[in-house]
């Protein structure tokens, strides 16, 4: 078999970079090793900056997303007991995130992928990348026993972390830099209503928590926990006890709680794999970086990494050049950078380290008192949160 681009992995990185090459009519077929019911069970991320919305619209894919999604201006940070609102809208002159779940992205964009005919293999094992230093490479993968052979011109890896195609370079052509964080991040979604309008990050000396949303009826919550805490040691009335001691009083008091319909642990790493190109071969999204999710960028900067590398691809298959792709890791990389930076800033920020203490916290209250009592300070934290330029 013979395609124009193979894509390693059917998440939001694999699936949108699939459907704008469909739509461009640049033939590609979506390797993925889960089946499409484990892909949609994962939970993940929520925020959406324009430049990921404005990318779902382009790929055909953004209808569901504006009719459900919920449009927010600002969010508040809590610490000392009280609560202040970031204005992302009045200090970024009229940008906005839009909080919507990953997993209906994903949904989103399997759908339209289906009903534009692209090709999607799932639960295709052992997937090998072949040649990408080479004019010809080639992917190879198992299913139902037999063992299948694609050429194509290019391969994007976009099978995230644990992924094989960062692992398929030679270690001597990639530079790791890598900080895992000493706590995790435990995580619940309930059907109760959200306690606040926006979402409510928090710096407690008990340790951090995150109040978002899915809607106006289902809530996501977090609190950070200890990375060896199991997800059965935390209760739903132990969860709902720790999220209400870390939050001001009066926002304590409004919570509505209820039975967790999800509850998970993630763990909190920063990663930056160097450089995202080898030869044909492309990483996106997770499977080139991770940032801990307190700046909510994951997710979105898998998105500008499909925007660079689509827009390298459209340009090679229409105009023959190579400027575009040659130029990816550079431009993904500089983007990628300036958020592993904002995410570390506010993981460092509202995060209890074993070596905070009590100096270290009022260092951390100091930092987040700045912020709302200077704009500039508040507005380089709006402008990135929203997202920088891609
Ligand atoms: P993904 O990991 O989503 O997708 C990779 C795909 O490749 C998967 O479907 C996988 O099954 C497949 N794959 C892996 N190995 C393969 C192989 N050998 N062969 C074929 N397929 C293979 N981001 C935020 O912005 N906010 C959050 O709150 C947030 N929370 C997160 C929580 C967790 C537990 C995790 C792991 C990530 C979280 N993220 C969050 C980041 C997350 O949203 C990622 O940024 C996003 O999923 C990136 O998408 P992809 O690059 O497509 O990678
Ligand atoms: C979420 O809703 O899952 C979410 C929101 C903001 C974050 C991280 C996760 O920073």
């Amino acid at each position: 078999m013979r395609t124009q681009v193979v894509i390693i992995g059917s998440g939001p990185s694999g699936l949108l970079l699939g459907q704008l090459l469909t739509n461009d009519g640049i033939d590609n077929i979506i390797l993925e090793r889960s089946s499409q019911e484990h892909v949609l069970a994962r939970i993940r991320a929520g925020v959406l900056e324009e430049g990921t919305t404005a990318m779902l619209d382009e790929a055909g894919a953004g209808e569901r997303m504006r009719r459900e999604g919920l449009p927010h201006d600002g969010f508040d940070m809590a610490f000392d007991g009280r609560r202040h609102r970031v204005d992302l809208f009045g200090l970024t002159g009229g940008k906005r995130v839009m909080i919507y779940g990953q997993t209906e992205v994903t949904h989103d964009l399997m759908d339209k992928r289906a009903a534009t005919g692209g090709a999607t293999v799932y639960e295709a094992a052992d997937v090998a990348p072949h040649g990408f230093d080479s004019e010809r490479p080639y992917v190879t993968y198992k299913k139902d026993g037999a063992t299948f052979r694609i050429d194509c011109d290019f391969i994007a890896g976009c099978d995230g972390y644990h992924g094989i195609s960062r692992k398929s370079v030679p270690e001597t052509a990639i530079k790791l830099y890598e900080r895992a964080y000493p706590f995790g991040w435990l995580g619940i979604i309930a059907e109760v209503p959200p306690v606040g309008e926006e979402l409510i990050y928090a710096n407690h000396p008990r340790g951090f928590a995150l109040c978002s949303m899915r809607s106006h009826t289902r809530s996501r919550y977090y609190v950070q926990c200890s990375l060896d805490d199991k997800v059965d040691d935390w209760s739903d009335d132990r969860f709902w006890d720790e999220i209400r001691a870390r939050l001001p009083a009066a926002t304590a008091e409004q919570m509505t709680t209820g039975p967790s319909i999800e509850k998970s642990i993630a763990p909190l790493r920063s990663f930056v794999a160097e450089p995202l190109r080898f030869g044909r071969l492309f990483l996106v999204g997770d499977a080139g970086h991770i940032v801990p999710p307190t700046g909510a960028k994951g997710l979105n900067l898998a998105a500008s990494d499909v925007r660079y590398l689509f827009d390298g691809l459209r340009e090679f298959y229409a105009d023959r050049s190579s400027a575009g792709m040659d130029a990816y890791s550079q431009k993904a990389l500089a983007r990628v950078w300036k958020a592993e930076r904002f995410s570390w800033w506010m993981t460092s920020t509202l995060h209890k380290f074993p070596e905070t203490g009590a100096f270290g916290q009022k260092i951390q209250e100091a930092e987040l008192d700045y912020l709302f009592h200077s704009r500039a300070a508040s507005t380089a934290l709006a402008e990135n949160y929203v997202g920088l330029p891609y």
